[in-house]
Formats: structure tokens, sequence, C-alpha cells
């Protein structure tokens, strides 16, 4: 039997059979589907050696329902992924796998409360472009946007380098419509720091969803990391199967499976250039002469924002210049 893995630690996953019949235990947004707690059959399953964590919601997976108690089952194997989400998970030091087959990525982000990171967002892009996977930027808690230059001419850029920014609020309501047409028949998943109001948006998508949801953090003026385990979860009234994944907010995203001399490959506005400088694929795009990339950021086609954004990623995956 065929089931989705819709949530999962590191041993223990709760699977979605497709279908559904009469009698069978609703989902938590009261949707029909067999929902079955299930372990790996044996120690390791094939495929998904190495990573942190084995399965992760998007996974599909073949199981065997338990003959004794039908609400539990064993995953036999898991589907190829055709996507991936990933980031690196340091203390695990390994690539860990935040949703599987996802169709796109919302980076969610926000003008205030907390404050807007467009430094987030620059590292949620990398790994999503890296990935294959679209991407587009939530502005959530727009009911709480200032009049700000600085944010208004971030947004504007990221806009004019090939993202769509979505402007919404799970608070009012507005933007709202715009968000749940996108998602439609597609799986998502929510990327973002903690108290951007992932699951804030996932409670004003699915009208039966209770989610808990937290305060911010008044001294710090972030998050409290309310989520502990991403979910998928089906977002009613879209005709076909909408999923939507909520997953806990992330401090720093560090960019997994990426070669440093690869980010710019998956850095929109960054990309045509490579391969372009004097120096071709071994310049840093630090000291160079006749370098593309410093040239587009003189000359205000790059921002220098997200210049400032590559090199301290490119530091952070290792080596920077020392490696060419
Ligand atoms: N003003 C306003 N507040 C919002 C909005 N969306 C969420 N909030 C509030 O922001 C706080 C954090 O929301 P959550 O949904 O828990 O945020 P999260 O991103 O899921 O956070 P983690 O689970 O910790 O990653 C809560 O107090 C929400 O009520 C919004 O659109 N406007
Ligand atoms: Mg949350
Ligand atoms: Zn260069």
């Amino acid at each position: 039997m065929k089931g989705l893995v819709i949530r999962g630690s590191r041993n223990i996953f709760t699977v979605r059979t497709e279908g559904g019949s009469e009698g069978c235990p609703s989902m938590p947004d009261g949707s029909r589907g067999v929902v079955l707690e299930c372990r790996i059959k044996g120690k390791v399953l094939k495929g998904v050696e190495g990573y942190y964590n084995p399965l992760a919601p998007g996974d599909r997976v073949d199981i065997e329902v338990d003959p004794i108690n039908p609400r539990k089952g064993l995953i036999l194997g898991v589907e190829e992924r055709i996507r991936i989400l990933t980031r690196f998970n340091r203390k695990g030091q390994a690539s860990q796998v935040l949703a599987a087959n996802p169709d796109l990525v919302l980076c969610v982000t926000t003008p205030a409360s907390p404050p807007f990171r467009p430094r987030f967002l620059d590292r949620a892009l990398l790994q999503a472009d890296s990935a294959g996977i679209p991407a587009v930027i939530v502005c959530n808690k727009w009911d709480l946007f200032e009049a700000n230059p600085d944010t208004e001419e971030r947004l504007q850029n990221f806009s004019t380098i090939g993202y769509s920014v979505l402007r919404v609020s799970a608070l009012t309501g507005e933007g709202m419509d715009g968000l749940h047409a996108l998602i439609a028949n597609r799986l998502s998943v929510l990327l973002g720091q903690s108290g951007v109001g992932k699951s804030s948006l996932i409670n004003a998508l699915i009208p039966s969803m209770n989610i808990r949801v937290g305060s911010l953090n008044e001294k710090y003026d972030r998050g409290n990391h309310t989520t502990t385990m991403s979910v998928a979860l089906e977002v009613p009234g879209s005709g076909g199967q909408t999923f939507i994944i909520d997953t806990p907010g992330l401090r720093h995203l560090v960019p997994d499976g990426i070669q440093v001399r690869d980010i710019i490959y998956s850095m929109r506005e960054f990309a045509p250039l490579a391969g372009k400088c004097t120096y071709g694929r071994s310049c840093s795009h630090r000291i160079e002469p006749g370098c593309k990339i410093m040239e587009a950021v003189a000359a205000g086609k790059i921002h220098e924002d997200r210049y400032e954004s590559f090199l301290r990623i490119q530091d952070e995956l290792g080596g920077a210049h020392d490696r060419y």
C-alpha cells in the first residue's frame, strides 16, 4: 500500500494512505484518509542513507498494515524523490530533509516583529533554486507594515531579479486569496524564522485548523520556536489535492549540497555572469580584476546586500578565496 509521510521524527512516522473510506480516522483538518503510525522495517531504508532524518513530510512510502492493529504499520521502502528541500544540520553534520517532493517553497518573512531579514531570504531562495524548486516570498504580517524605504527597496529588488512577492496578513486575511490560489493542487512548504507566522498562515488557510502559535520574545523581538515538528496538512477547497507543510522556525539556514564555486549559479542575477570574469570559473569575485560580479555590484545591477550575502555564504561554505 502507498502512503504519504505527513509527520515524523527519527523512527516513528505518521503516514496517510491514499484514499480513505467510511469509518477511517479523520485527518486533523477533517478530511478523510487512513492515518497510520509507522515504523521503518529493518534498520535502514534503502535510498535515503546518510541523511540526518531518513524521511520527511512529502515522502511517498510503501507500507504494510499491522495485521493486529490496523492503525499501525511498517514502512518497507521510499519512492525516489523528485525534489528535496534540505538544509545542513550542523549538530548532526549531515543533510537534513525539510520536505520531500515539494512543488513550491514559500519563503516567509515579515516587515516587523520579527524584523525584516532579507539575508534569511537570500539563503532560503538559494537553497530552493539550487534544488530546482520554485520559490516565492511571502511577506506576512503586512498589517504591521509602516512605510520603510529599506524594506520596500529590498522587496522590489527581489521582484526585479525574478521572485514573486506576496504581501499578506494571516491576521486580517489581506492577500490570503492570492496565497490560496498559488498553492492550489501543489505540495508547498513554509520556510522561515521562528515567529514569522508560518503556523498562523496555515490556520488562516485551513478554517478548521488550530495549530499552536506562539508569542514573540519581547526582549529579542523574535519567535519562541513554537512548532517543533514538521507536518504536512491538506488544504481543503481547491478541487484537487493541496498540501502544505509547516516547519519549525530556523534560527540560521546553512546551505546544503552546494559547492562554493556553484553558489553563483543558484543566485539568479549572478548566474548569467558565471564564467564571464577574466579569471573564469576560478574567480573568487572578491579581488580579481575583470570580475563581472564586482562590476555588476559597482554598476548597481547586483544589490550590495545580495553581494554581501553571497560573500558570507562563500565564507560559511568553506574556504572562500583560499579555495581558488
Ligand atoms: N500582526 C500580525 N501578527 C501575526 C500575523 N501572523 C502571525 N502573527 C502572530 O505572530 C506570532 C507568531 O506566529 P506563529 O504562527 O506561531 O509563527 P511561526 O512562524 O509558526 O513560529 P515557529 O513555530 O516558532 O517557527 C503569533 O503571536 C501570531 O499571532 C499577522 O499576519 N499579523
Ligand atoms: Mg509554527
Ligand atoms: Zn568574478
